[in-house]
C-alpha cells in the first residue's frame, strides 16, 4: 500500500525541531538554575579536560553514586567530556574522590586528609601531586561530605577557577540547614508565590516525580539537609497512615542526598487524631498518645528529623490552652522525639489573643523566663526580626539570652513583605546584615551568627531555617532572580559568614555563565535591590505598612482591623506632631530588651542609625535628619530614591540583552517594568498618606504623584497568589 507523505512531511519536520529545540528550551526555562552544566568556553575546557583525565571514584552507596552521575553530567555538560575511569592510577591529570574510608591514605590523599575537619559534612578540595603528576583531591568526611565536596568542585569549574591550587578547606559552621515549606496538603502555598506545592499528595507515593530528585539535588548543592514538608499552620491529617507513607517515599528520595524529612505538627493532633478530651503536656494519654505516635513515624521513616511547632500564635494550638507554658508543650514533643534522636524546632513568632502594649516584645517577654527549662533536644525558632519578615528590622532581642537555652534562625526566603515573585530584591544582604548584627551579649562583636553557630554560647544542636520560596512554576521561585535567594540562604546556612556579594557572584557565574562583563553590571544590581525595596516600601525604619492580610502593595492607612497590632497605623503611628514607633524607656520600651550597647546605639535619635531611626523613635516632622533635610523632606527623598534606583536597575538590565537568553531576558525586563509602576504606586501612595499629617509639600524636585490619594486607597489587586 502507498502512502501520500506529503501532508505528513511537515509535521515531520515540525516534530524534529520541536524535539531538536527542547533541550534549549528547557535550558532557557531557568529549570536547571545554579545546575545549568552549559558549556564552558572552548579554552577553559580544554585547560581542564587535560587537568581532568582520569577519575578515581570508589563507589560504597547510594550517596556515592548519585554524586558520581553529578560529576560525570557537569564534566560532561560543561567540559563536553568524560574522564576515563580507574581504581588508581598514576597517570597525569587525574581526580580523586572519596572519604578516609575508600580512598588510599597516600600522597595527596593523606595530605588532604590532614587538613579535612573533623566533621561529616567536612571536605577538602586539594590540588597535590601523584607520583610526578598534578592532581586533584575531593575528601569528605564521610560520603555526605564526597557529595557537598563534588559539587562545590563543579561550581568551581563553573567560575573558571584554576583548579591547579586549590586548597579549599570547608565544614559547616550550623548542624541542621532546613527549607521550611509552608506548603498545605491541597497544594495551596501559604506565602508562596511561584506555584503550588512542589509535593504531590495525591499521587504520593506510587509516582515518585523526578522533580522531587531535583530538588534534592539544588538543596544537597548547597548544603541544605533537612526539609520540613508541611506548613507551621499544621493539618493534623500530615501524622496520619497515609500522609506518613508520603512523607517516606520522599524522605526515601531525599536520604541519598544527605537530607532529612521534618514534619510540622499539630499541637491538638491528640484530640483531632487520637480523640482524647484535650492535648495537655501534663495528661498522661497526651504523653502516650505522641510516644506512639513517634514510634509509628519511625517505622517509616528511620531517620526522621523531626517536629517543627507553631504553637500559641495567630489561633494556632498550644499547650496555653491548659494553663502550660511553651517548655512544657515543647518537651512534650521531645520526649516522645528522644529515643530515636529527633529535634523539635519549637518556634518563638507567638503572641497572646490579647493586643500586646508592643507586639515586639512579646517573643522575648515570653521566653526568657523559660530558659534553662527545654529539653536538649530542643531549639527555640526565632524569626530573625521581632516583628515578621519585615524589609527591615533590628536583629530579635532573643539571640543572646537565653544561655541555658539552644536557639535557631528563621528566616523567610519566599517575599512574603518584598514584593512577592515579582519584585528583584537579592535576600543575601538582608540575611547577612541580621547574621552580622552584633548583640553584645558576651562581648563586642558577639554576632547574631555566632549564637545560632553555637560559638557564643556552646550549644549541642546549631540549626537555621529558611521559608521556601518553591512551586511548580517551571524555573522553581517565580522570578528568575528569587533563585539567587534560596542560593544565599543555603550559603549563608553552612557559613553564615560568607559575604553576600560574593554568593551573589557565585551565584551569577553558576547561572548565567562565567561572563565577567555581565557579573561587573549586574553584581551591584543586586546588592541594590534589597536597600531599594525598603526604600520605596518602608524607608526610615517604619515597618509594617503593607496591604491588609494579602501583604501585596501599600496599605499605610489600614486600621480598624480585629486586632490593633494587625493594622498599619499601630505601627507607624504618624499624626501632626510626627511618626514612627517610640520603643525607647519612655515608649514601649522594647529597646531595654537589647543588651545595654546595643540601647545605647540605637536609644538616642541624633545617633541612632537612619535605617532604624522610626523603628524606635517617634519624632516631630521637622526633626533634622543626619543629612541636614527634615525628617519629612529625608522621607520623600528615601522613598523617590528606591523608585530611582529601581530604574537603574532596570537600565543595567536592559543592557544585558544579548548576554543571557532570550526569555530569561524578557521575564526580567516584564518584571521590572512591574516593579517599576508598583515602586512608584508604593512611594506616591505613602507619600501622599503622611502628607495628611506632616502638612508639609513633597520637596522641590520631587515630581508629583499622579494620582491623589484615594486613588492608591482603592486600588485593589485582584489575584492575588499565597494567603
Ligand atoms: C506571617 C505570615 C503567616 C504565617 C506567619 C508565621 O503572614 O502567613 O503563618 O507569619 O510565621 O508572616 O507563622
Amino acid at each position: 500500500m502507498m502512502y501520500n507523505v506529503k501532508p505528513y512531511i511537515h509535521l515531520f519536520f515540525i516534530t524534529i525541531m520541536v524535539v531538536a529545540c527542547m533541550p534549549c528550551i528547557f535550558a532557557q526555562s531557568g529549570y536547571r538554575m545554579w545546575l545549568d552544566y552549559r558549556p564552558l568556553d572552548n579554552d577553559l575546557a580544554i585547560r581542564y579536560r587535560e587537568q581532568l583525565r582520569t577519575l578515581v571514584f570508589p563507589i560504597t552507596g547510594e550517596t556515592d553514586s548519585v554524586a558520581h552521575a553529578e560529576l560525570l553530567e557537569a564534566l560532561n555538560g560543561l567540559l563536553g567530556h568524560e574522564p576515563s575511569h580507574a581504581d588508581t592510577s598514576n597517570g597525569p591529570g587525574i581526580l580523586l574522590v572519596g572519604s578516609a574510608s575508600t580512598l588510599p591514605a597516600t600522597g595527596p590523599v593523606s595530605e588532604a586528609l590532614a587538613l579535612l575537619p573533623e566533621h561529616d559534612d567536612a571536605y577538602v578540595i586539594y590540588s597535590g601531586v601523584y607520583g610526578e603528576n598534578p592532581c586533584t583531591v575531593i575528601l569528605g568526611g564521610s560520603d555526605k561530605g564526597v557529595l557537598y565536596g563534588v559539587y562545590a568542585f563543579i561550581a568551581s569549574l563553573q567560575c573558571g577557577e584554576d583548579i591547579t591550587q586549590l586548597s579549599k578547606v570547608a565544614c559547616p559552621k550550623i548542624q541542621l540547614r532546613l527549607l521550611n515549606h509552608w506548603d498545605n496538603l491541597d497544594r495551596t502555598v501559604e506565602r508562596g508565590y511561584a506555584g503550588f506545592s512542589l509535593w504531590d499528595w495525591h499521587r504520593l507515593p506510587g509516582y515518585r516525580d523526578p522533580r522531587y530528585t531535583d530538588y534534592a539535588k539544588a538543596n544537597a548543592s548547597l548544603g541544605i539537609n533537612g526539609t520540613v514538608l508541611n506548613n507551621v499552620n499544621a493539618n493534623a491529617r500530615i501524622l496520619t497512615q497515609p500522609y506518613l507513607e508520603k512523607a517516606a517515599a520522599l524522605a526515601d528520595i531525599f536520604r541519598p542526598y544527605g537530607i532529612k524529612v521534618y514534619l510540622s505538627a499539630r499541637f491538638s493532633a491528640p484530640v483531632e487524631l487520637g480523640g482524647l478530651a484535650d492535648a495537655d503536656p501534663h495528661n498522661p494519654a497526651v504523653q502516650r498518645w505522641w510516644k506512639e505516635k513517634a514510634s509509628e513515624i519511625y517505622r517509616h521513616i528511620p531517620d526522621f528529623g523531626g517536629f517543627l511547632v507553631k504553637a500559641n500564635s495567630e489561633g494556632q494550638p498550644g499547650p496555653q490552652n491548659y494553663d502550660r507554658n511553651h517548655a512544657d508543650g515543647a518537651n512534650l514533643l521531645a520526649d516522645a522525639l528522644k529515643p530515636y534522636g529527633g529535634v523539635v524546632m519549637w518556634r518563638a513568632f507567638v503572641y497572646e489573643d490579647t493586643e500586646p502594649e508592643d507586639r515586639a516584645k512579646q517573643a522575648y517577654n515570653e521566653f526568657v523566663p523559660l530558659d534553662g527549662q527545654f529539653r536538649d533536644n530542643v531549639i527555640i525558632q526565632v524569626k530573625n526580626g521581632p516583628i515578621d519578615f519585615q524589609p527591615r528590622e533590628p536583629f530579635h532581642p532573643l539571640f543572646g539570652v537565653m544561655p541555658q537555652s539552644q536557639l535557631m534562625m528563621e528566616f523567610q526566603i519566599t517575599q512574603e513583605y518584598l514584593g512577592f515573585a515579582t519584585h528583584l530584591v537579592y535576600l543575601g544582604t538582608l540575611f547577612s546584615e541580621v547574621l552580622q548584627s552584633d548583640t553584645h551579649r558576651h562581648r563586642p562583636n558577639s554576632t547574631v551568627a555566632q549564637v545560632i553557630d553555637g560559638s557564643m554560647n556552646p550549644q549541642p544542636l546549631t540549626a537555621i531555617a529558611g521559608v521556601a520560596n518553591t512551586g511548580t512554576a517551571i524555573n522553581w521561585t517565580g522570578h528568575p532572580f528569587a533563585q539567587a535567594n534560596w542560593y544565599a540562604y543555603g550559603r549563608l546556612a553552612w557559613d553564615p559568614d560568607v559575604d553576600a556579594s560574593a554568593i551573589a557572584e557565585d551565584w551569577l557565574r553558576q547561572t548565567f555563565g562565567n561572563n565577567d562583563t555581565f557579573v561587573h553590571d549586574v553584581l551591584p544590581l543586586m546588592m541594590r535591590s534589597r536597600e531599594a525595596a525598603v526604600n520605596y516600601m518602608t524607608p526610615l525604619g517604619l515597618h509594617h505598612l503593607m496591604g491588609w492580610d494579602h501583604h501585596y502593595g501599600p496599605g499605610p492607612w489600614i486600621k480598624d482591623k480585629p486586632r490593633a497590632d494587625w493594622t498599619s497605623v499601630y505601627y507607624h503611628q504618624a499624626d501632626k506632631d510626627g511618626i514612627g514607633f517610640d520603643r525607647t524607656a519612655i515608649g514601649s520600651d522594647a529597646l531595654g530588651q537589647y543588651a545595654p550597647e546595643v540601647q545605647a546605639k540605637f536609644e538616642n535619635p541624633q545617633t541612632c542609625p537612619d535605617e532604624y531611626l522610626l523603628w524606635f523613635h517617634h519624632l516631630p516632622w521637622d526633626f533634622r535628619m543626619k543629612s541636614g533635610r527634615t525628617l519629612w523632606d529625608e522621607l520623600c527623598h528615601r522613598y523617590y530614591g528606591g523608585v530611582e534606583t529601581v530604574a537603574a536597575i532596570q537600565a543595567t538590565w536592559a543592557a544585558q540583552k544579548n548576554r543571557v537568553n532570550n526569555d530569561t531576558f524578557q521575564e526580567v525586563a516584564d518584571l521590572l517594568a512591574m516593579q517599576y509602576e508598583e515602586a512608584k504606586i508604593w512611594r506616591n501612595a505613602c507619600v501622599l498618606y503622611f502628607r495628611q499629617f506632616s502638612g508639609m509639600p513633597i520637596p522641590d524636585g520631587l515630581e508629583h504623584p499622579e494620582h491623589p490619594l484615594e486613588y492608591y486607597e482603592n486600588l485593589h489587586v485582584h489575584v492575588i497568589p499565597g494567603i
